[in-house]
């Protein structure tokens, strides 16, 4: 595999995302994406969906309502937010993180909208609980930027191609670098005119499906 971009053809011609949402992450520019990148930290996407069923169902959280979804997270208590989210693990610690990050949203951006348009990598990455995978999926899901998240999924990936490249930071790089140089190519497989953002969404989504069938075509 000479770049990422051989990388991306292949995994398109998988056709691994023919069913799922148009940036693989479902309600993509949506708060719910906030929540639910922090309570897939160190547990299966399943029991993510859990979690976010229970926080519908007790009305912390109603679909794309995105500024009520932050004021309700923000003035949860912490049991009560832990006894909805227990599915995805964790739930003290998470409920507590994501009470403070939604506090956080508002003291420094005022309101959602705020934040997705002037959302900061510094900035996330200094609050609880955000490390770099983290905050690229809020920045790219969430406030649609151009940024490609990097997991264990896509390290593993390149292992098996050969590439042992450790550093979050370089992979990214290897990863950014061969879409951006063949740009036009990609864009060339769809139909409609796809954002370098989108690119980066559908791109990490192939990886993860990819590796949910255990790296095999
Ligand atoms: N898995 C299937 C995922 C998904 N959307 N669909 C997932 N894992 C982590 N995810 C985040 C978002």
């Amino acid at each position: 595999m000479r770049d990422s971009y051989q990388l991306f053809s292949y995994l398109h011609s998988l056709h691994l995302l023919d069913h799922s949402p148009s940036w693989w992450w479902p309600n993509h520019g949506d708060f719910e994406v906030v929540i639910s990148a922090i309570l897939t930290q160190n547990t299966r996407w399943e029991n993510v969906q859990k979690s976010l069923q229970n926080l519908q169902n007790s009305k912390i959280f109603t679909p794309h309502q995105n500024e009520k979804n932050l004021q309700n997270l923000a003035q949860c208590t912490p049991e009560f937010l832990a006894s909805l989210i227990y599915p995805s693990g964790f739930a003290n610690q998470k409920a507590k993180r994501l009470i403070l990050l939604a506090q956080n949203i508002l003291h420094t951006y005022d309101s959602y909208a705020m934040f997705q348009n002037n959302a900061d990598s510094q900035w996330l990455l200094d609050q609880k609980g955000i490390g770099r995978e983290t905050r690229d999926a809020i920045l790219n899901y969430a406030c649609l930027q151009s940024v490609m998240v990097v997991d264990q999924y896509t390290y593993k990936l390149l292992c098996l191609y050969g590439y042992e490249i450790q550093e979050y930071d370089e992979i990214q790089e290897w990863i950014t670098r061969g879409v951006i140089e063949s740009l036009d190519k990609i864009q060339s497989l769809y139909s409609w005119n796809i954002s370098l953002a989108q690119i980066y969404a559908r791109f990490h989504g192939k990886i993860v499906e990819f590796a949910k069938k255990g790296f095999k075509a």
